[in-house]
């Protein structure tokens, strides 16, 4: 446990004053390899940083305004000259490798290498969390703030570690869509899937087809308000979000779940009448008419401009639940879409149903229900993401008692959501097909920011740790002590999380 404020003892000038002091006990994900040290660097209105790369340019961006609230440091960047003494350092390491970074605390300096800026950015949120909770303040804490001396060698185990969010059933504005990005960051997470169409709203400007946002971004399931992002807040987001290290990959869902394309645009309709708005929750009832060339030009058109929109290299074409497209026109049309991304200089990403059509082997297929998908999609050569409903899905209710979600595939607490495997989930899929995981949060039951924290939390945090950390080792009991120490973080913070009683909270917060 983090002895997070222990009062000085030195002298009545600092009996006020608590050292404010953290530990490398409680970090998530586990890192490779660390070896705590003796004492610590003590962090003051003297610190200085120096970057001797660009590379880190947004991670030390990053530290500074973590930092700077609580402790009411300034951490002003200062050239190299003068030694090293009460510096912090970033340094570049090429042979280091993706994402991976070492952090090594000394009493007279700290220093940070990688050899991109992911690595960067994950240092700095390790740096974040060996202080304490407290650090989480926006408000200023007076004390003495410590890191606490040891070296930290690191780096993940899967190149993909994300969340999606379901901005289609309920709509979320730009600031709830960057609160989730820290959130995903302050895990090492680096992928958030934005699901931005289904059957009940479309959620981005696409400026050749205006009706899509004028009709089909005004509803939400239950009759909500609904919503969509311009251009320009899409671009901002993905920018935000890129300077976090987090990549996003938009998803429009097709051919099913398009009934709020079909109620938007009359001319892609059989009959040439557009259906009324969907608030529902079914699922399975709607499709494009996959054997229509109107239907590919408006796919062109959309991926066109999202393609221009999306500097990340994945665009994801959904492909789930087609129970209202006939067999064969849905292979076509999902080899014909995927042909349609790469023209636009994208990889094609897809739910495991898309395993049926003929794949080519540069797609990357999302798992979440069945074995034989998953085992199909790689015997094509696709890569995987799991995404197993029954571990994954953070719409699942934590147990009978929580009062948002669904439960069609169980009940998953914090304890079920950690105990398994990306590697070795699905029978007969090769380890080399996973390329990661990835937690998805379905909004048919969730409308606010508070609400996606109490599905997130405390889950989230065991999904990056699954992404990141090496399998060995990897206990639940010592997984959920460092876990609790977290529920005070959270707090300071102002986020919401559930109480799951599957983890020793500390009565504090208990
Ligand atoms: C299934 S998972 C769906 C979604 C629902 C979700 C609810 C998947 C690819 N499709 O349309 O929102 O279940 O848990």
């Amino acid at each position: 446990m983090v002895e997070s404020s222990v009062e000085a003892s030195s002298g009545p000038a600092h009996r006020s004053q608590p050292v404010r002091r953290g530990s490398f006990d409680t970090l998530i994900p586990r890192p490779s390899w660390v070896m705590p040290g003796d004492g610590g660097f003590v962090l003051s209105d003297r610190t200085a940083v120096v970057v001797e790369t660009a590379l880190a340019s947004s991670a030390v961006e990053r530290l500074r305004d973590h930092l700077r609230p609580a402790t009411g440091f300034e951490l002003p960047l200062v050239d190299a000259v003068g030694g090293e003494e009460g510096t912090i350092r970033f340094r570049e390491a090429r042979a280091l490798g993706t994402e991976r970074y070492e952090l090594s605390i000394r009493p007279g300096s700290v220093d940070v290498v990688a050899a991109e800026a992911a690595g960067f950015s994950w240092a700095v949120e390790t740096i974040r969390q060996v202080l304490p909770p407290e650090i989480e303040s926006r408000q200023a804490r007076p004390g003495t703030w410590m890191l606490p001396a040891g070296v930290v060698r690191d780096g993940p185990r899967f190149p993909w570690r994300g969340v999606m969010l379901d901005v289609a059933r309920h709509f979320f504005g730009p600031a709830d869509v960057e609160r989730v990005v820290d959130l995903l960051a302050a895990y090492k997470m680096n992928r958030l899937h934005l699901h931005l169409s289904d059957d009940q709203g479309w959620r981005l400007e696409i400026e050749r087809h205006p009706e899509l946002t004028a009709v089909g971004g005004r509803t939400a399931v239950g009759g909500g308000r609904g919503g969509h992002y311009t251009q320009e807040e899409y671009r901002n987001i993905v920018a935000y979000a890129a300077e976090r290290g987090v990549v996003v990959v938009p998803e429009v869902d097709m051919p099913g779940h398009t009934h709020a394309v079909l109620a938007s645009i009359p001319a892609l309709n059989r009959d040439g009448v557009a259906p009324e708005p969907y608030t529902g929750v079914d699922v399975g009832f709607s499709s494009l008419c996959v054997d229509r060339e109107a239907t590919y030009a408006f796919v062109d058109d959309v991926i066109a401009e999202l393609a221009a929109l999306t500097p990340g290299p994945y665009i994801h074409i959904g492909g789930d639940e087609s129970d209202a497209t006939e067999a064969h026109g849905y292979r076509e049309f999902v080899e014909r879409v995927a042909g349609i991304v790469r023209s636009h200089g994208k990889v094609p990403l897809g739910w495991e149903e898309i395993a049926t059509a003929d794949l080519a082997s540069d797609v990357v297929v999302q798992h979440w229900r069945w074995w034989d998908n998953a085992t199909t999609a790689a015997r094509k050569g696709a890569r995987l993401v799991m995404s197993p409903a029954s571990r994954a899905y953070l719409d699942m209710k934590y147990d009978p008692s929580t009062p948002l979600g669904t439960a069609w595939a169980g009940h998953v607490d914090t304890r079920k959501a950690y105990e398994w495997d990306p590697a070795t989930r699905v029978p007969g899929l090769p380890a080399e097909a996973v390329l990661g995981v990835e937690a998805p949060l379905w909004t048919e039951t969730v409308g606010t920011l508070a609400e996606i924290e109490q599905m997130m939390l405390p889950r989230l945090p065991g999904h990056a740790e699954l992404g990141w950390s090496p399998p060995d080792g990897r206990t639940w009991d010592g997984y959920c002590r460092r876990l609790a120490a977290h529920a005070a973080r959270w707090t300071v913070a102002g986020r919401a999380f559930t109480q799951d009683p599957s983890v020793p909270w500390p009565s504090a917060t208990g």
